[in-house]
């Protein structure tokens, strides 16, 4: 049994429904360039978002749901997709490069915790209580940059939270196949503290970041939290290496299955309305003029 506050799962449904979307106006031609969806992933930029609320947000390029949890701006999100007028980043970033006041994305795996050092840098140097919550995948782990940042993070005592979404895979490379020893290991190569979460239950999973967060926030220093999750999507658009019965026993451990037979009358209604928005936000952008030559 699980217990999810409505607005929590509202959430949810809409980033799941939005993404399958987005896959469906791909295939329909009316999206050009890359998608990465982070279907399966979702309850976990809904669980730090409200933890996070006056901080630095990087993400990567699996960063829907992380832009929807933290920036609620689903227009703004379909408008840059699909180059439109009113765009994050006015029709010209697309999916993984999205821009707000305190948040960006980048494309380049290791790139956002080399940027965010340098952001939690300038936030300790003026005293400010922000810190910077940065977004990876395990596979990222192989980027040297990554260790550069974490050595730099550590020794200047910077309010950096490296927020792992450990879905098991790289594109078609199983993490199994590519990484010795383990985050966790490589986290106190650094004397960085590292957190290991397997609920995928979204009330829970925000009451382990709670006090992890609050420290970062007082100690000024770096701790990573590893979630152990899900991507129940393909890498990219219908790229998806895995056989269909490794991805069905995967979806069985689907948060959305678990709040669906939890109370099914309340899924249904909110599951409705959730559809409901992607339909209106996607007749709203699809409306809109194209965002017109780049400025360049
Ligand atoms: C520096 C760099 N190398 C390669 C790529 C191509 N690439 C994009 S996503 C990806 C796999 C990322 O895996 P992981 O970090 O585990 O994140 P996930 O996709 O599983 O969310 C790769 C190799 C890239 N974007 N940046």
């Amino acid at each position: 049994m699980v217990s999810i506050a409505l607005h929590d799962l509202e959430l949810m449904l809409f980033i799941r429904r939005f993404e399958e979307n987005l896959l469906q106006l791909y295939a329909e031609g009316k999206i050009a360039g890359t998608t990465h969806t982070c279907i399966g992933q979702e309850y976990i930029p809904v669980a730090m978002a409200p933890l996070l609320r006056d901080d630095f947000i990087i993400s990567n390029h699996r960063g829907h749901g992380h832009y929807l949890s933290h920036c609620d701006d689903a227009e703004g999100l379909l408008a840059e997709l699909m180059g439109r007028q009113g765009g994050a980043s006015g029709g010209f970033g697309g999916s993984q490069h999205l821009r707000r006041d305190s948040y960006i994305s980048t494309g380049i795996q290791g790139e956002g915790l080399a940027v965010g050092t340098g952001v939690a840098l300038h936030f300790r140097n003026s005293g400010l209580p922000r810190i910077v919550a940065v977004y990876v995948g395990d596979g990222t782990w192989g980027e040297g940059a990554v260790y550069e940042a974490l050595n730099m993070a550590q020794l200047w005592r910077l309010p950096v939270l490296v927020l792992v979404e450990h879905n098991g895979i790289a594109q078609s490379t199983e993490t199994a196949h590519q990484m010795a020893g383990t985050i966790a290991g490589r986290a106190a190569g650094f004397g960085i503290t590292c957190k290991e979460i397997h609920s995928t239950d979204i009330t829970a999973v925000r009451a382990e970041m709670a006090a992890d967060v609050a420290r970062v926030r007082a100690e000024h220093r770096p701790h990573v939290a590893v979630f152990h999750t899900l991507r129940l999507g393909p890498h990219s658009k219908g790229d998806d290496s895995r056989a269909p019965a490794a991805i069905a026993r995967l979806a069985e451990r689907d948060w959305l299955r678990a709040a669906a037979s939890n109370d099914p009358a309340t899924f249904d209604r909110l599951d409705a309305k959730a559809r409901d928005r992607v339909a209106q936000v996607t007749a709203t952008v699809s409306a809109r003029p194209l965002a017109g030559d780049a400025p360049w």
